[in-house]
Formats: C-alpha cells, sequence, structure tokens
C-alpha cells in the first residue's frame, strides 16, 4: 500500500530437500550488513522492541513461528503478522517497533546496518515524538 510504514523484503528461497533462504548485501537488503543477531525463546506474553533507532536500519525475518509487530513513525501506527521466513520487515531508522505474541517457537533473524550501540536507542516513546517534532 502507498505510504504505508509497512515495507517488505522478499529475498529468494530454494526448494529441494529442504528450505533454504539467502539474502546478499545492497542487493537483496538495501544497505550493508554490519550486524545479524537473533532472538528466541521468548517469554510468553512479554512484547519486546518498544524503542526506535537514530541510525540503524534493519531487516527482521520471522524464520520460525510468528510476530505481530507494530511500526509507529510517530504520526502513524500500523502493525503486521509476520510468519513467513522468507518475507522480511524492513525497518527504517525512526521508526519505533514492538515485537507482540510470539510464542516459544518464534525466531526473529535481524540484519542491521549498525554494530551494536546503546546510544544509538530511542527507549522512551515522549522522547521519541520530540527528535520526530524537532526534524
Ligand atoms: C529489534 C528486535 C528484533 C547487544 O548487546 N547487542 C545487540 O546486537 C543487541 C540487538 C542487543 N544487545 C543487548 C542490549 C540489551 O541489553 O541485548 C539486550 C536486549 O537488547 P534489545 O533491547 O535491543 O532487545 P529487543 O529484543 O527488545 O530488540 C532487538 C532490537 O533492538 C530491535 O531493534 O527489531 O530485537
Amino acid at each position: 500500500m502507498k505510504n504505508s510504514l509497512i515495507k517488505f523484503i522478499e529475498i529468494p528461497k530454494i526448494y529441494d530437500d529442504c528450505f533454504l533462504c539467502f539474502a546478499e548485501n545492497n542487493k537483496h537488503v538495501p544497505f550493508m550488513i554490519k550486524r545479524v543477531y537473533y532472538v528466541s525463546l521468548p517469554t510468553a506474553g512479554l512484547p519486546r522492541g518498544k524503542h526506535a533507532h537514530l541510525q540503524n536500519k534493519q531487516v527482521l525475518f520471522c524464520i520460525q513461528g510468528k510476530v505481530r509487530m507494530v511500526v509507529d513513525n510517530g504520526s502513524k501506527r500500523e502493525e503486521v503478522v509476520l510468519d513467513k521466513p522468507e518475507v522480511g520487515l524492513l525497518l527504517d531508522k525512526m521508526i519505533w517497533h514492538e515485537m507482540h505474541d510470539m510464542d516459544e517457537k518464534t525466531i526473529l533473524l535481524v540484519l542491521a546496518s549498525e554494530f551494536y550501540d546503546e546510544k544509538d536507542y530511542i527507549r522512551d516513546y515522549k522522547e521519541f515524538l520530540q527528535i520526530i517534532k524537532a526534524e
């Protein structure tokens, strides 16, 4: 949908005797990947995320199970369920994001444009809105 905050990145998938997906720098993912991490074994019922990044961009794949993602740019809030390993959600910088409804099987694989830096996080929603307003 035009102007939607939900931007999908679909990566190649190969079926032979298993299922294989791959992603390459600046080709399938629109930035150089500096960091890869995964989130697994979530505590049921506890949302995660609830922050935005000043610079870091990410593509988030739900490679097992499902997750309901909430994304918010300070003007609007949208949500989407991710449950296909080949479909990633592009999280641009300055997008407030939350992960909800993960079950014990959920595994999120994230490709990030920046190295980890706690100073890149905005963990307070009011502060996020203030920074957006000031831009
Ligand atoms: C997102 C979801 C899917 C590190 O030391 N290095 C890292 O690369 C990361 C990602 C985290 N950490 C430390 C920092 C915190 O002490 O691990 C702890 C939890 O990290 P965070 O609050 O980032 O965890 P989540 O699961 O709430 O969020 C992360 C990403 O930040 C977020 O952008 O999309 O995973």
